[in-house]
């Protein structure tokens, strides 16, 4: 017979006092079912390279907290009232994913979370262990809430909670103190019945099956890796210049979803969707002004750049070849090349002779790749059209 520090009843009421609205318990027993499901996922190559490394660590609490008894999950809502009814900018705009409008969520999680631990602290009236794991930690943020009751996994790979959707972000409290569950340890695999949405409406084909996920190439990650964007990728990308929803827009489990009422979450319209000649004029500095609050900036203003290009590109938009003929000259090849492929798609024939110029002066061969075609018989140029 377990005898729990905590009750379920006074952990919601915790919940409820902080303003969480979407909370459970599991033990801090080892994931070991879900260690074949992620070794797989390494093995076969369909990692982003941002996931925690060591496998072995990623199902077991216990390497973040060795007197681990519970595992607190919450869901933090980031859909707000002002989000569905932001104005979509008339002019062409580039698109940025819905979680990172506001805010940076880990401040606001982690805050949540180490204030969770305080009021718990109080209530059981002894010192506690805890440790907040909120996205970047070895734990799989999603195999903790789906165990923990807090919603179900959809065959998006999302964590879809009943009351808002899969649009939530995850945070974990990994604590010595030992907490009465609110449901039983079983994960939830069934909801989505024999819709397949998600899995068509994928612009990549990065859902390779329900459940399963080849991160490299998932756009979100397109959108976050560095360096050159292999070419299979760029149409599909369209305007958007950070994330991709596309999988969770379409799911009518998020329909009908109710709002978050988290100020921090308010959208700004012109980070929603931002001017891509505005991203293109920003230096290092003022792009980390601008956008360092969100979730949106750690990995720097160049991919932002790489990925305005590609977006203009995938406009068409006669406007952007100045810039772009300017940024053939770029010191950063990725930039290079992603100018050198807006101005295929934008006036392949205008842009002809300065991009077979920069061919003829680059040195980097992948750059090169993407230059090739000014050296073709422009009679044969695609006209972007
Ligand atoms: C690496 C990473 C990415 C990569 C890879 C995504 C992926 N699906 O793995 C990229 C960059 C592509 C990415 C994209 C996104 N991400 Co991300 N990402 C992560 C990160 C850091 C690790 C994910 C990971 O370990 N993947 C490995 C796979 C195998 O696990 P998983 O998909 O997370 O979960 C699976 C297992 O848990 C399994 N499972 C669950 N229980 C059980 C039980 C058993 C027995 C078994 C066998 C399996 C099993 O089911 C899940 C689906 O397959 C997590 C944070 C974290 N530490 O967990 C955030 C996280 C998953 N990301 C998040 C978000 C918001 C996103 C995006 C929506 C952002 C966007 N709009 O662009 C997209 C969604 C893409 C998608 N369809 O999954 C949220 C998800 C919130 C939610 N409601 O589900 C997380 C949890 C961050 C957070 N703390 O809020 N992400
Ligand atoms: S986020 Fe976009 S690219 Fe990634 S799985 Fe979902 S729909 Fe596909
Ligand atoms: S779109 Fe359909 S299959 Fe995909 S997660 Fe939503 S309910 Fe499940």
């Amino acid at each position: 017979m377990i005898t729990f520090e905590l009750s379920q009843g006074k952990l919601k009421a915790i919940a409820k006092e902080i303003g969480i609205q979407v909370i459970g318990v599991t033990d801090a027993e080892p994931f070991d079912d879900l260690m074949p499901f992620l070794q797989r996922y390494y093995e076969e190559g369909r990692a982003s390279g941002f996931e925690y490394p060591v496998v072995e660590q990623r199902i077991d609490a216990k390497t973040l907290l060795a007197d681990a008894q519970s595992l607190i999950s919450i869901a933090v809502p980031y859909i707000t009232q002002e989000t569905r009814t932001v104005s979509r900018p008339k002019e062409p705009r580039g698109m940025v994913s819905v979680y990172s409008w506001g805010n940076d969520y880990h401040r606001i999680l982690r805050d949540k979370l180490q204030h969770v631990a305080k009021k718990i602290e109080e209530a059981v009236n002894r010192p506690i262990l805890s440790v907040c794991a909120i996205d970047t930690s070895a734990l799989v943020d999603r195999a903790v809430a789906a165990r923990s009751g807090i919603g179900f996994i959809g065959k998006n790979c999302s964590l879809i909670t009943d009351e808002y959707g899969s649009w939530v972000f995850l945070g974990t409290l990994v604590t010595d103190v030992i907490i009465e569950k609110m449901h039983e340890d079983v994960t939830r695999w069934d909801d989505c019945a024999d819709c397949t949405l998600c899995l068509t409406a994928c612009p990549t084909g990065a859902l390779i099956k329900p459940f399963e996920i080849d991160a490299k190439r998932c756009l979100s990650y397109v959108t976050q890796m560095k360096g050159i964007i292999p070419e299979e990728f760029r149409a599909p990308l369209g305007r958007r210049v950070w994330g991709c929803d596309t999988c969770q827009t379409v799911c009518p489990k998020n329909k009908g979803s109710l709002v978050a009422q988290e100020p921090d979450f308010s959208p700004d319209a012109e980070l929603c969707f931002p001017d891509l000649y505005h991203i293109l004029s920003l230096s290092n500095r003022a792009f980390l002004r601008e956008f360092g609050h969100t979730s949106a900036a750690w990995r720097g203003a160049n991919v932002w750049r790489r990925n305005a290009l590609i977006a203009l590109g995938n406009m068409r938009d006669r406007r952007a070849m100045p810039l772009a003929i300017s940024l053939l000259a770029d010191v950063r090849p990725e930039i290079r090349a992603s100018a050198a492929w807006a101005i295929s798609q934008i006036d392949p024939k205008g842009g002809q002779e300065k991009v077979r110029q920069a061919y003829e002066n680059e040195q980097d061969t992948a750059v090169r790749k993407d230059m090739q075609w000014a050296r073709e018989d422009s009679s044969v140029l695609r006209l972007g059209e």
